[in-house]
């Protein structure tokens, strides 16, 4: 069912604690860690405890769900002092997602100002 834990996302089992993370922020619904392969000094994923495959499909079914993921990643960026951060929601595999768990990247702390769009 749309929303409950699935026993093979990784996410779902850091979720759970079953797997460990460097978490930064936790709330009812809400979780924030360190990503374990940083692509900037501060890169930070904010997940929704629920299951969603991709933030899409998160948006589509909860949307009130996925506008706390962005402020989350707000209230992220500004506990580790961003002022100017990137938010990267990949989506699909040809995107770069490898984890079908909804996320934000949210990388800040060195430029980010090459562009893609
Ligand atoms: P994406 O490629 O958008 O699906 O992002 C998934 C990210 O998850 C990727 O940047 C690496 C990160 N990641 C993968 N496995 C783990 C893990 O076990 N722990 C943590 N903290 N991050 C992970």
């Amino acid at each position: 069912m749309a929303g409950e834990p699935q026993s093979d996302c990784l996410f779902c089992k850091i979720v759970a604690g079953e797997i460990p993370a460097t978490v930064v922020r936790k709330t009812e619904r809400m979780l924030a860690f360190r990503d374990i392969a940083p692509k900037a000094p501060v890169h930070v994923l904010v997940i929704p405890h629920v299951h969603y495959p991709n933030a899409a499909e998160l948006a589509a079914a909860e949307p009130e769900l996925a506008g706390e993921l962005l402020a989350e990643a707000g209230a992220v960026a500004k506990d580790e002092g961003l002022q100017d951060y990137r938010l990267i929601f990949n989506t699909g595999a040809g995107a770069g997602q490898t984890i079908f768990h909804a996320h934000v990247h949210v990388l800040g702390g060195k430029p980010m100002t090459e562009r893609m769009v």
